[in-house]
């Protein structure tokens, strides 16, 4: 079979693991060819530290596309996470339509705002650009706080049910994805997890694990980057909800063990062959 191969578009954060020095490893475990295009360049992460630098790659999106369409470049997947601007938010439509061939799948992960809040480099303004990219996907991973944002709805916390769930996975998929996964979902103290919806099927799944107390930054990327390796690897999509669930848990569980400082991200690496027994399974 042939190799897949990903084109991922987030920044480097080069201190506290998250984005690309996650959806790399991931992806190359997983046995997936991994293409990148950096969106920024920071010195860490924006959560939890303070003093990062911040460079904007934006000028260089148009080049490296450019080059890049001299080469005949063939994807199976593209996939966006954090981006740099409102600009690079407009780009990302000219790459999808310059990459997408027959099967592609467009993931967007509108990596810009967790527990009720957005990013510190972000306004109301990106977070409308995100839900218009979000349009444009095949798959988006948003978790409440973000599904809040790009559906102009409020933020419930922790205050719903599963009909909320359900009409908020409707209202995503309306936007135009035909797969929703919503993650960060509980209906049941000490337990989290993410709920998904297929609009093809009409249908709904749900996968949830035990909730490990604490905040661990650059999960979110961790379990959208497992999601794409289940779903490239064939996997239904109630699989690959599970699987992502499991791994990133895994690595949770094992970073709140260890008591090492969550802004610094958590040991995905130790559970990356636990991932490819779940993905060979
Ligand atoms: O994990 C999401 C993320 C990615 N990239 C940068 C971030 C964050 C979350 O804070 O700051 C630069």
């Amino acid at each position: 079979m042939a190799q897949k191969r990903v084109l991922t578009i987030q920044d480097i954060s080069c201190v506290g693991k998250c984005s690309l020095t996650v959806a790399l490893p991931i992806l190359s475990a997983a046995g997936i060819e991994t293409s990148i295009l950096p969106t920024a360049i920071l010195s860490t992460h924006t959560g939890g530290f303070t003093g990062y630098t911040f460079r904007d790659l934006t000028e260089d999106v148009v080049p490296i596309a450019e080059h890049w369409k001299t080469l005949d470049l063939k994807v199976d997947a593209i996939y966006t996470g954090y981006l740099g601007s409102e600009e690079q938010q407009q780009l990302m439509a000219d790459i999808f339509r310059d990459f997408k061939g027959t099967g592609t799948v467009v993931l967007v992960d509108p990596a810009m705002a967790d527990n009720g809040k957005l990013y510190p480099a972000f306004d109301e303004k990106f977070a409308l650009g995100m839900r218009d990219l979000c349009k444009r996907a095949d798959i988006i991973a948003p978790n409440l706080t973000e599904a809040s944002y790009i559906l102009e709805k409020p933020y419930p916390g922790e205050d719903y049910d599963q009909p909320y769930i359900e009409q908020t996975l409707r209202e995503l998929a309306a936007l135009g994805p035909a797969q929703v996964v919503l993650t960060g979902v509980s209906f049941e103290k000490g337990k989290l997890g993410a709920a998904a919806y297929d609009r093809a099927l009409d249908s709904f799944e749900y996968y949830f694990t035990e909730r490990v107390e604490g905040y661990y930054h650059g999960t979110g990327d961790i379990y959208s980057s497992a999601l794409l390796a289940g779903i490239l690897n064939e996997k239904p999509l109630a699989d690959a909800i599970r699987i992502a669930c499991e791994f990133t848990v895994g690595a949770i569980r094992r970073t709140r063990a260890a008591a090492t400082d969550p802004k610094y991200g958590v040991d995905f690496e130790h559970e990356l062959a636990a991932l490819i027994t779940l993905l060979g399974e």
